[in-house]
């Protein structure tokens, strides 16, 4: 498992009465994360000039990871922050929780601490922005005032313009048993929450997996109602009898399966909920093959389809686990380092096929999925995956893949140390959905690459740009259509090298945020218009 992620929001601060506007970014990308945002005012004529620039930077903390943008910036040290968007002026801020320490957790993957890390979500009908923190409780589980067993987290609701905790917030999650497992319950201190949110039907839902899988954890899937102020979902990815309840500090306790998807959201088409799962252990599914509404306990290397109850509780309704699960199993090779990207279905479909997902991991294999008949275990021909259709990438991806809907529809992929890859969207004769890959970038992309997210001007034909984070690069952008040789054209745009891992840029009208790297004393946020 890796885990940095830095998640930037946009909302805008630029009246005295804070309002949303059509082109501010509540959420990581859209709830389907499909990748498409169309209504930002990103002009490619614009963006591949020299009216594109840098209108300011901020630097915050050593080692403070900025984590959002105009106004609403998170951080792994707990702080959030409010801007003015134009001028980049600091308007309030708060550090709302001691961060918990990485000494702590014997894993390299955040040293600077763990505070908020999954990109949190603004209700913008309350102005409430909603989020998890990891901090701790003096003498909780342990004596001392840290040490892994006193790690805790809480849900928070604040208000987005005093930064004041919105009443009934914030919320401990720390000993919840899980909804469909009597024997699992909820260690904060051994947890890791690293999706960004999303709220369907007045529930924000979040995933949890581990750091580096250290300790006796299990992948879980929180569900905090906005209404009533109380957790309405826990659910544990793995559950039943094969599952190992082994002390807290055993390395190969707990179910595992956790759910972080270098940091995306879980897919939403607002009634159902789809996410993926990494590694885990003594899973259920072996030679025979099985449905994906039979009920599958254990659910490692998943693509999972949820139900969400009237009351925001989830149950599994489909899923999809490769063939080779248990290899990928015993490699680490976690299907669910990327999230599910949800198609739109008005375009991307075909004969007997209403709505199509894709899912790639750490093996590069790219799965494109009936979204509404998942595939469930060896179901195929001959006991094969029982998907669309299959494409090998030349190295894994971490974080997903990105949609373009329009003029014929593509999907865009950021393997590792490769190319970016488009596909394009056709029909077999029979009238199936295929994707051919018809082009790639010059550039290659190095570990920690963002996923793919692609904006055009209100929809207009040529106006797609395809949009890539670079930890060493910075921000990159292309032309979404593919060249008639098989390329991608990089739009010249300012360098800002050094970008956090897996990140998307986000979106409020013509500009665009960003979180740079932590250098020295150095980190912020760049705003480009
Ligand atoms: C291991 O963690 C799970 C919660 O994920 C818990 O149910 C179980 O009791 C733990 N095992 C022990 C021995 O504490
Ligand atoms: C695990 O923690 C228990 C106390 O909860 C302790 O007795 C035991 O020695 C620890 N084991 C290891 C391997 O650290
Ligand atoms: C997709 O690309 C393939 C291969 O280049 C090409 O044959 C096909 O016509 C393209 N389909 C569409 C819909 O553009
Ligand atoms: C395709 O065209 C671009 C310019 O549009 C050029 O930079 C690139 O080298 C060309 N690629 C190939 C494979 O010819
Ligand atoms: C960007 O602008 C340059 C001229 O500065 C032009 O040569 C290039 O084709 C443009 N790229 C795209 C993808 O529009
Ligand atoms: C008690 C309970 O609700 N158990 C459920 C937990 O989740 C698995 C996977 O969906 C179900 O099979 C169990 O019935």
């Amino acid at each position: 498992m890796k885990a940095l992620f830095f998640s930037i929001l946009l909302f805008r601060a630029l009246s005295a009465v804070f309002g949303l506007g059509d082109t501010d970014s509540i959420s990581d990308a859209d709830p389907a994360q499909s990748g498409y945002l169309p209504n930002h005012n990103m002009d490619p004529a614009v963006v591949n000039s020299s009216a594109f620039r840098i209108l300011w930077q901020n630097s915050f903390n050593t080692n403070e990871l900025a984590k959002t943008q105009v106004v609403f910036l998170a951080s792994n040290q707990n702080f959030i922050r409010t801007f003015d968007a134009i001028t980049g002026a600091a308007i309030k801020s708060r550090q709302v929780q001691t961060p918990y320490l990485a000494t702590d957790i014997n894993c390299r993957d955040t040293p600077q601490g763990v505070g908020i890390q999954g990109t949190p979500v603004i209700d913008p009908s309350t102005d409430t922005v909603y989020f998890f923190s990891k901090s701790y409780i003096p003498n909780y589980r342990a004596s001392g005032n840290t040490g892994v067993l006193n790690g805790v987290y809480y849900f928070y609701g604040v208000n987005i313009i005093t930064l004041e905790d919105a009443p009934g917030f914030p919320i401990l999650l720390d000993e919840t048993i899980a909804e469909n497992d009597s024997l699992q319950y909820f260690i904060g201190g051994v947890s890791f929450q690293h999706t960004a949110l999303t709220l369907v039907a007045g529930t924000v839902y979040g995933g949890f997996a581990s750091h580096c899988d250290n300790y006796n954890y299990t992948g879980m899937m929180f569900g905090v109602s906005v209404s009533t102020k109380r957790i309405v979902s826990n659910f544990a990815m793995e559950s039943g009898p094969s599952i190992n309840h082994e002390a807290w500090n055993a390395s190969e306790g707990g179910g595992r399966a956790g759910v972080w998807m270098s940091g995306m959201s879980p897919a939403t088409d607002g009634s159902r909920i789809f996410i993926v799962s990494g590694n885990g252990l003594d899973g259920q599914n072996g030679a025979a093959s099985a449905e994906g509404n039979s009920g599958l306990r254990t659910l490692e290397q998943a693509v999972v389809n949820f139900a969400v109850s009237e009351s925001g509780g989830l149950s599994v309704t489909d899923y999809f686990q490769p063939g080779d699960y248990k290899a990928l199993d015993s490699t680490d090779s976690d299907l669910g380092s990327g999230g599910f990207v949800l198609l739109d279905k008005s375009h991307f479909s075909g004969t007997n096929v209403e709505e199509l997902g894709a899912v790639v991991g750490k093996s590069g294999k790219l799965y494109i999925l009936n979204a509404n008949n998942l595939g469930g275990y060896k179901e195929g021909v001959g006991q094969s995956d029982n998907v669309v259709q299959t494409l090998q990438l030349k190295a894994g991806v971490w974080g997903g893949c990105g949609s373009y809907p329009l003029e014929g529809g593509f999907l865009y992929c950021a393997p590792i140390g490769q190319a970016a890859v488009a596909f394009n969207f056709s029909h077999s004769s029979s009238g199936a959905p295929v994707f051919t890959q018809v082009a790639q970038s010059q550039e290659k992309q190095v570990f920690g690459v963002g996923q793919p997210t692609i904006t055009s001007l209100d929809g207009k034909a040529g106006s797609g740009i395809m949009w890539l984070t670079d930890p060493t690069a910075g921000l990159r952008a292309w032309a979404a259509l593919p060249n008639h040789n098989g390329s991608l054209d990089s739009l010249k745009i300012p360098a800002t090298k050094g970008m956090n891992k897996y990140q998307r840029p986000v979106f409020g009208n013509g500009k665009l945020g960003l979180d740079k790297k932590t250098a020295g004393p150095i980190s912020g946020i760049s705003i480009l218009v």
